[in-house]
Formats: C-alpha cells, sequence, structure tokens
C-alpha cells in the first residue's frame, strides 16, 4: 500500500474501527461530560493537515529550525486572535493543555517550596493547581481555601489564608466550581499580600469570548485556558495576559521551560477556534450554553435533586447524591447505559474515594453544540432525575433502557458529523 494514499481502514482497520465507533458512540448518546465538546468540521481539517509533519521549537521569527514560514503564520494568526477575541496584551498558544499552561505560570512565578493559594479539589478546584498527587502539589506549599456550607467560595476564608500565609502565587478557578467567581476581590487579597494572581478559566472561556461571563482578563495577571471546552475548539490550553511585561517571562516557561516543540496542528485548530468564537453564531452559542445549564439545573431542582449552589452561572453543575444515598461511580454507570455521558465528581466534604465520589458533574457545552436548546435540556434533567429516582427505587435498569431509547429518537433529530 502506498505510504501517502492509502486510507486508514485499508492500513489499520482495528484502529478505524475503534474510530468510528467513537464517532458513533458521540452521534448516538447526550455528552454531558463538563469538558467535552463537539468541534467544527474545520478544526477537524485543521488538526489533520500535513502541518502535524512540521517541527519547530521556540517561538515566530525565532525558531531553532527551518521552514518554519508557514509554521510561523500559523502561530501568529492564533496569537493575534487570542490577544482580539479577549482584549489581552499577550498570548501564548503553545501549551499542550491546560495543566501545562498552569505548570508553566508555576515555573515563571514561584519556585519550589513557595506557597500558593488555591481552591481545594473537594469544593471544585483542579488537580494542576496544587492537588497532592500533582507536581504543584509536591513541589510548592500549597495552602487551600474551599466553600461555605451553601457551596459558595468562602472569599472571607480566602482573604484570611492568604493574610496568614502570604503565598507568592493565588489562583482562581477550578474544575467543579460552578458559579461565577468575584475576581475583584481576589486581586484586592493578591495586592494586600504581593501575590501574583492567576485565573483559571478553562471551564468558562467560551462564555467569557462571547462576553457573558465576568471578564478576569483584565483584573488578574495571568490568565490560563484551554480550547476544548465551551470554547469548542481542539484539545490544547493557552495563556492570557493584560501585561504585555509578563510576555518574556511567560514565553521562556512554556517553551523552553515545561515543553519542547509545537504541536502546530493543534495550534492552526486553536486559530481557528478563535476565528469561530469572533462570529455572532459563536455568541449565540455561548448564551445558549448558558440559558441550558440553568434550565438544567433547574430542572432537576425542581425535580428535588440537590444541585451544590442550587444552580450555576457557567456550563457546568455540579449534582450531591448523599440524599439520594447514591455514589457518582455508580449514577454515571447507569447514566451511561440510559445514553447520558457524565461524570462522577467530588463534592466537599465527600466522604468516598475519589474514584467513587458523592457527586456528578454536569454539562451542556456539547449539547449546545448539537443544537439543543432550553426544552432539550428540560428534557435531558427530567431524565436525569428519572434514572437517579429509579435506581433509589431498585429499577435502575428498565429506566435506563427506556431513556436510552428516548434519547436516540432526540439525537437523531441534532444529527452531528454527517457521513
Ligand atoms: N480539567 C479536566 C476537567 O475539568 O474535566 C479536563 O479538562
Amino acid at each position: 500500500m502506498d505510504h501517502f494514499t492509502a486510507r486508514l481502514a485499508d492500513v489499520d482497520p482495528e484502529v478505524y474501527a475503534a474510530l468510528e465507533a467513537e464517532t458513533a458512540r458521540q452521534r448516538n448518546g447526550i455528552e454531558l461530560i463538563a469538558s467535552e465538546n463537539l468541534v467544527s468540521r474545520a478544526t477537524l481539517e485543521a488538526l489533520g493537515s500535513p502541518m502535524v509533519n512540521k517541527t519547530v521549537e521556540g517561538y515566530p521569527g525565532g525558531r531553532y529550525y527551518g521552514g518554519a514560514e508557514h509554521a510561523d503564520r500559523i502561530e501568529l494568526l492564533a496569537v493575534e486572535r487570542a490577544m482580539e477575541l479577549f482584549g489581552a496584551a499577550y498570548a501564548n498558544v503553545q501549551p499542550h493543555s491546560g495543566s501545562q499552561a498552569n505548570l508553566a505560570v508555576f515555573l515563571a512565578f514561584v519556585k519550589p517550596g513557595d506557597t500558593v493559594l488555591s481552591m481545594d479539589l473537594s469544593a471544585g478546584g483542579h488537580l494542576s493547581h496544587g492537588a497532592a498527587p500533582n507536581l504543584s502539589g509536591k513541589w510548592f506549599d500549597i495552602v487551600s481555601y474551599g466553600v461555605n456550607a451553601d457551596g459558595f467560595l468562602d472569599y472571607e476564608g480566602m482573604a484570611a489564608t492568604a493574610r496568614a500565609t502570604s503565598p507568592k502565587l493565588i489562583i482562581a478557578g477550578g474544575s467543579a466550581y460552578p458559579r461565577a467567581i468575584d475576581f475583584e476581590r481576589f486581586r484586592v487579597v493578591a495586592d494586600d499580600v504581593g501575590a501574583i494572581l492567576l485565573v483559571d478559566m478553562a471551564h468558562w472561556a467560551g462564555l467569557v469570548a462571547a462576553r457573558v461571563h465576568p471578564d478576569p482578563v483584565p483584573v488578574a495577571d495571568v490568565v490560563t485556558a484551554t480550547t476544548y471546552k465551551n470554547l469548542r475548539g481542539v484539545r490544547g490550553g493557552f495563556i492570557l495576559s493584560h501585561r504585555a511585561e509578563l510576555a518574556r517571562k511567560l514565553n521562556s516557561a512554556v517553551f523552553p521551560g515545561v515543553q519542547g516543540s509545537v504541536i502546530l496542528n493543534a495550534v492552526a485548530a486553536k486559530a481557528v477556534a478563535f476565528r469561530e468564537a469572533m462570529t455572532p453564531e459563536f455568541r449565540a452559542y455561548a448564551r445558549g450554553v448558558l440559558d441550558n445549564a440553568r434550565a438544567l439545573a433547574a430542572t432537576l431542582v425542581d425535580r428535588d435533586i440537590t444541585v451544590l449552589t442550587g444552580g450555576t452561572d457557567t456550563p457546568l453543575l455540579v449534582v450531591d447524591l448523599r440524599p439520594l444515598g447514591l455514589t457518582g461511580a455508580a449514577a454515571s454507570d447507569v447514566l451511561e447505559r440510559a445514553g447520558l455521558t457524565a461524570n462522577k465528581n467530588g463534592v466537599p466534604d465527600d466522604p468516598e474515594s475519589p474514584r467513587v465520589t458523592s457527586g456528578l458533574r454536569l454539562g451542556s457545552s456539547a449539547g449546545t453544540a448539537r443544537g439543543f436548546g432550553v426544552d432539550e435540556f428540560t428534557q435531558i434533567g427530567d431524565w436525569v432525575a428519572d434514572v437517579l429516582e429509579a435506581m433509589t427505587a431498585g429499577t435502575a435498569e428498565p429506566a435506563a433502557s427506556r431513556v436510552r431509547g428516548e434519547v436516540e429518537t432526540m439525537v437523531s433529530a441534532f444529527p452531528i458529523y454527517p457521513a
């Protein structure tokens, strides 16, 4: 078979079959995992081009390899678009992920042993913000803040801990906190103690781009994010700042600090995502993501399901399963059989291990991308409630089977990736 013309189905039928099966899974089920989305056909094309062959290190105009003129053009497009979209004075689009972006910020501003203040993982923080098994938790002295009994961020506790421990870096943001964060309150505290303020906006970057969520870029020293959640683009990370003078420090932290060569096809796809996010269509999409997450939360609350904080200001919400006597692991398994994919998630003071958990995280980004509106998300909320109630009644499997059929009927009206 010719290296340059043979198709995947002929070269590697096993991988081809698994890829086809995954596309069918996405087509035939409803994706509620808050960190997932459905990228455009244009994004898939950018990812699958021969740009994947090109190796570069360094930055446009200062590469360590020749033949970089088109790579430079791509990276400059992505950087310029990110800066325009978010009104930033600086952007770095090379981080392979949000965790890599965060790691680069650590390298730029703190040294091993320095104190870093971040949201506790159990309160909705992120692994890369200082969780014990992560490099950030092993190399830095992590102090944390959490949430109050009502589930809202404990700003007083955060400020008191900052004043008692004088962190060099304060991180706002996480992966399972559903409410808008008051960045100004973090700014005041960071200024009081002389800390750098990092906002990780991975879970609402698309809403910030569409101006339907408070904007951390003018407030934080540094902002990290991912392109693959509600920004609806490729899997990858990026860094922004309104402080142009931090460019040198942040660039050298990414390369050569924590990364080597650039994944240029991903950078091309990031450029596409930023361009798509500048359109009126995307702004309508982002508003829909928020409306739909709120409709989903309201439906669950109406059905007496416990939603942390009682709602959401973001694309995600977290269900506390303890009042139902269920675990996140069991609930996500049954929901998956019902055609609804979600992830188990810890809740504050969770008695269960991270592999079991007492919570369920749900998100609206992918469903909204396939065209679902408030009616569909209200129906999804009812299905989730039906399945959870059936689990408590010992009738989980018939309920899952009934919902699976209804899910398939709904998604057939919202097709994705036509063959
Ligand atoms: N940060 C992880 C999540 O929230 O699911 C992966 O993106």
